[in-house]
């Protein structure tokens, strides 16, 4: 360690430059704290467990970066120099890196598998053999849904069938398939688990549901599978955005539909028999 020569000075400019970052955490904190732009509404259940590991992330790196901000301010505004004076340095400090180095290992690992026990719950856990299913299909720039129809069976889908008005390219010699229900937008059952299976026709797009904390992308070639249990019991709105989440090309921006959440299977079953005729 070389040893400093002098204390340092306080500097218009050190203490200009400190005042800076002091507004700039402030400013900050007030955002996520106050949160004038945020999440909308809760409107799932497994939603809070996302939104609980959010917040543990967003606190534990927000502690760090007012420290490390509020330590760089102060030691600017604290120690400018007088063009005599030398600070003092360190090559290494086996010590402090260690501490340094074992403290972040210790914290990321945490998150990491408070993370990893959510993702986990959603994707590995067995979907519930109840679950309402929904094929969901993504193509520039909108989305399809199918609904089994009466028989509770998809039919048959080959690319060859896809066209214009036939987004999913439904066989039409498969019998199952006959009653398949195509629509615009979708309709769930309240507090009942709905499975949907996630397509895309031509390049990746995401189906995000911001209320239900779902966002999952739709890959060309494959069939993705979500499921959650959605609960809209304190909301006031009865249609929730859909949008896609990932820029998917020059009407990216107009990929959106809405997804109404019904009270019951009668409420849903009466919507089918709309979008049928
Ligand atoms: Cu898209």
């Amino acid at each position: 360690m070389a040893e400093g020569t002098g204390p340092g000075r306080i500097t218009p400019s050190g203490v200009i430059f400190g005042f800076m970052i002091l507004v700039l955490i402030v400013y900050s904190l007030y955002y996520f704290i106050a949160q004038p732009f945020w999440f909308p509404k809760l409107a799932s259940i497994h939603g809070q467990q996302i939104d609980q590991v959010f917040m543990a992330v967003l606190i534990v790196s927000g502690i760090a970066f007012v420290a490390v901000q509020a330590l760089l301010g102060y030691f600017v505004a604290r120690y400018g120099a007088n063009g005599t004076e030398k600070a003092s340095y360190w090559h290494d400090n086996p010590k402090a890196e260690a501490f340094l180095l074992i403290g972040t290992a210790v914290i990321l690992t945490v998150l990491v598998f408070m993370g990893q026990r959510v993702w986990a719950g959603i994707y590995f856990s067995d979907k519930p053999p109840d679950a309402l299913v929904v094929e969901v299909l993504g193509q520039q720039f909108n989305w399809n849904f199918r609904y089994p129809g009466p028989d509770g069976a998809f039919g048959r889908t080959d690319p060859k069938f896809v066209t214009g008005t036939e987004a999913f390219g439904i066989d039409p010699a498969d019998p199952a398939g006959k009653d398949d229900i195509e629509t615009p937008t979708l309709h769930i059952i309240n507090k009942k688990p709905v499975l949907f299976r996630i397509k895309s026709n031509d390049v990746i797009h995401s189906f995000f549901l911001p209320n239900f904390r779902v966002k999952q992308d739709a890959v060309p070639g494959m069939k993705i599978e979500i499921w959650f249990t959605p609960d809209t019991d304190n909301q006031k709105a009865d249609a929730f955005e859909i949008a896609c989440a990932e820029l998917c090309g020059a009407g990216h921006y107009k990929m959106s539909s809405f997804m109404t959440v019904d009270p019951d299977q009668a409420a849903l079953t009466k919507w089918l028999q709309e979008m049928k005729q």
